[in-house]
């Protein structure tokens, strides 16, 4: 069994996970390259490419620009859709 980045393959071709975190925003995907060797004399080998996805999660809030926004207006009658302050989302 190997075991590589937290994920392992048997002798079987069957991947696992174990113990780790996958992070969708640190890794999306993960590459691997497998070979076969059979017994044979001489002995023959194939190769295949495996890539396994990290799907994204909401797993983050959203965070603004700053923490703390303020302003001041006049006051008096207002009409139109005055623009009086904007938050940003990063
Ligand atoms: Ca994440
Ligand atoms: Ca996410």
């Amino acid at each position: 069994m190997i075991d590589t980045q937290g994920f392992s393959i048997d002798n079987n071709g069957v991947f696992t996970i174990d113990a780790g975190t996958l992070d969708y925003e640190t890794a999306q995907s993960y590459l691997f390259n497998v070979s076969a060797t059979d017994s044979g004399s001489p002995a023959r080998s194939a190769l295949a490419q495996v890539r396994i996805g990290v799907r994204d999660l909401n797993d983050n809030s959203p965070v603004f620009e700053s923490t703390s926004y303020t302003t001041d207006i006049d006051e008096g009658d207002y009409t139109l859709s005055t623009p009086v302050l904007q938050v940003v989302r990063k």
